[in-house]
């Protein structure tokens, strides 16, 4: 898809009122939608219609953004909510396919833009598989539609409605891999995975039980299996609820310090400030939609 023009963007889609929505060029040449209202300022870039920031009015970002990121056509963000869609991971058949899928690296549709009775605003973005260039159309030939639904008030709730339009069943994997902002990592602890079952990462996959709340003080790359109750992000200064639907692993990863070395974009103590706890389908949980049935990944956010 060519990139839209940002006058015409704003002239279709902006909103200037006491709510404020604007698009304008980024880094790398890629859109930006800057969105203010009463309740938080939020931007998302319309490559892979990823979130880089949500802040409630008065609260430091709940979102994480590298220092290192690099914004570019094609590559995907560190840090920000990058939507894996639609395989988790590595795909299941074929090495050489980008881990994660596509839909973080390709320009979304905006369909449309709202305020809401309550003064919250809506954004629309949509992703037609059909509509992708032929790379992309040999890696997923199934004709799929993503609609997603991004609201900005004292909450941000995200809707991922994925259909399948094909004739034949799909199978879908997927997260919202948000990357959180904590004070610090070693402070920090997650609740609400208790005596679940998850896939180790770090050690081959191997299935283990959480214990406790989940701490972090090293490496921790894990998918909860069979979990979709509520989550909570502690990290002293604050909690971050993570409330969801339609979603039933979480995965939760920092790469720790000698692993971020190796990435290249994630800051020499990002690290420290970020943690990933992401409401997906992977591995056991994938899911299989019928043809013409839609399925709907929903998350809110909140902080208290
Ligand atoms: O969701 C956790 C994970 O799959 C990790 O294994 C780690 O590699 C991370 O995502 C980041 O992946 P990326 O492709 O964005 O570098």
């Amino acid at each position: 898809m060519n990139t839209p023009d940002i006058n015409d963007l704003n002239k279709s889609f902006s909103i200037d009122s006491n709510q404020h929505l604007n698009f304008k060029m980024g880094d790398g040449g890629i859109p930006l939608v800057e969105i203010e209202n009463e309740f938080a300022t939020a931007v998302i870039s319309l490559q892979g219609a990823h979130v880089l920031s949500w802040a409630p009015k008065g609260e430091a970002d709940v979102i994480w953004l590298s220092t290192d990121a690099t914004f570019a056509m094609g590559k995907s963000v560190r840090g920000g909510i990058p939507l894996c869609w639609p395989w988790f991971g590595a795909h299941e058949s074929n090495t050489n396919f980008p881990a994660h899928g596509f839909a973080r690296t390709v320009l979304w549709t905006v369909k449309q833009t709202q305020v809401l009775d309550n003064g919250e605003i809506q954004i629309l973005f949509q992703l037609n598989t059909s509509t992708l260039d032929e790379t992309l159309q040999a890696m997923w030939p199934l004709a799929t539609l993503a609609v997603y639904k991004i609201t900005v008030g004292q909450t941000l709730t995200l809707e991922l409605i994925t259909t399948n339009k094909s004739d034949e069943p799909l199978t879908l994997g997927q997260a919202l891999h948000t990357y959180f902002n904590v004070s610090d990592i070693e402070q920090t602890t997650v609740s609400g995975l208790e005596g679940k079952d998850y896939l180790d990462k770090t050690t081959g996959f191997e299935r283990k039980t959480q214990d406790g709340n989940i701490t972090i003080k090293q490496e921790v790359d894990r998918i909860y299996l069979q979990t979709a109750n509520d989550v909570v992000i502690d990290d002293v200064k604050r909690k971050i609820k993570i409330e969801k639907k339609g979603s039933l692993s979480t995965v939760v990863w920092n790469p720790w310090q000698e692993v971020a070395n190796t990435m290249g974009d994630l800051g020499t103590e990002g690290y420290r400030h970020m943690l990933c706890v992401e409401s997906a389908n992977a591995a056991d949980d994938v899911m299989t939609i019928a043809p013409g049935e839609s399925h709907t990944l929903r998350v809110c956010y909140s902080v208290s």
